[in-house]
């Protein structure tokens, strides 16, 4: 099947479980609903150091921004700055402090980023059954503001396919399924327990930083792909929260069908669960590759932004 020929959504999906109803008609947090204060402290639990590590690629990165095709990267502008306070209608204030002011204008998918609930969907319908509609002119039903307001805590447990797999990066259109993760997890020596947190390293992006423009050419990310299998895993193993250091979390366009981005329908518009993308991984799984170390307390707090589609956030793993 090509990419033209690809089934709708609904059909490919046909069969694809739902948790939808499960927290009450008017949920819009989904399969974050798990992480519970016992969740909270079954990730404090796993911290055997108190190290830190952030997981944020840096916004404006001189080394450039990787976006989904189509969005542009940030720009970030200088408003005042010293030169400014030289200008002779500037004004003074009493004791002569100076001060710098900058804005960003970038899209909230641009950059580490949580993902709402309302982002992507299918046959009308958001997550929960909520109406398209009422993305209209902003997400007025599962925008990003109730995922910032509760925050994001729990057992986070880094499953490295890269190195799993004996790659630098994975590649394009590489896919692998839960049975793979759960491989990995155990070539790790880290048991995955039900309400993980699921971060999944592929370090394709480091392609982004060597190839630039080219990047994007046949583009194709590698990740999870569906399988009913899959889809099944994850809303038994009650997963709260795929993190990914890749633009979509998932492969672009699925291998056997054509369809694009299904986990997007499957994962978190029928299950709920929160997909957090473009997250820089290297720091932390040199970390636990050093110390065989691979569950940790992750938290995050994505930015209170009124009925947005998703927020810029710095998640911070703690070993
Ligand atoms: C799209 O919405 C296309 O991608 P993402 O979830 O990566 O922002």
């Amino acid at each position: 099947t090509t990419e033209d020929a690809a089934p709708p959504m609904e059909e490919f999906l046909l069969d694809a479980p739902s948790n939808w109803g499960k927290w009450g008609p008017d949920d819009e947090v989904g399969s974050l609903n798990y992480l519970t204060s016992e969740e909270v402290l079954r990730g404090v639990g796993a911290i055997t150091s108190g190290t830190v590590v952030t997981l944020q690629r840096v916004i404006g990165d001189p080394n450039g921004d990787p976006v989904w095709p189509g969005r542009t990267p940030a720009t970030k502008t200088m408003i005042v700055d010293e030169s400014t306070w030289d200008s002779a209608d500037a004004p003074q204030f009493p004791g002569g402090g100076h001060y710098a002011d900058d804005k960003i204008d970038a899209y909230l998918q641009g950059s580490t980023q949580y993902d709402a609930l309302g982002h992507a969907w299918y046959g009308g319908k958001l997550w929960n059954g909520f109406d398209a509609r009422s993305t209209i002119g902003g997400l007025d039903k599962a925008s990003v503001e109730p995922i910032a307001e509760r925050g994001v805590v729990g057992r986070g447990v880094l499953l490295d396919m890269a190195r799993f797999r004996n790659k630098e990066s994975l590649e394009p259109a590489e896919t692998f399924t839960h049975e793979d993760l759960m491989a990995c997890a155990e070539h790790q020596g880290v048991t995955l327990e039900k309400r993980d947190i699921l971060v999944v390293r592929t370090n394709f992006l480091q392609r982004f930083y060597e190839l630039g423009d080219a990047f994007y050419e046949d583009f194709c990310e590698p990740g999870l792909t569906y399988s009913l299998e899959l889809a099944t895993w994850f809303q038994e193993m009650e997963i709260p929260n795929l993190v990914t250091d890749t633009i979509a979390n998932e492969i672009t366009f699925d291998p056997n069908s054509g369809v694009t981005l299904p986990l997007h329908g499957a994962l978190m518009r029928n299950l709920g669960i929160a997909l957090t993308e473009i997250c820089n991984l290297e720091t932390l799984a040199e970390r636990c590759a050093e110390t065989g170390q691979y569950a940790f307390l992750y938290t995050a707090a994505p930015l209170k932004v009124h009925q947005a589609s998703g927020s810029p956030v710095n998640p911070v793993a703690i070993l």
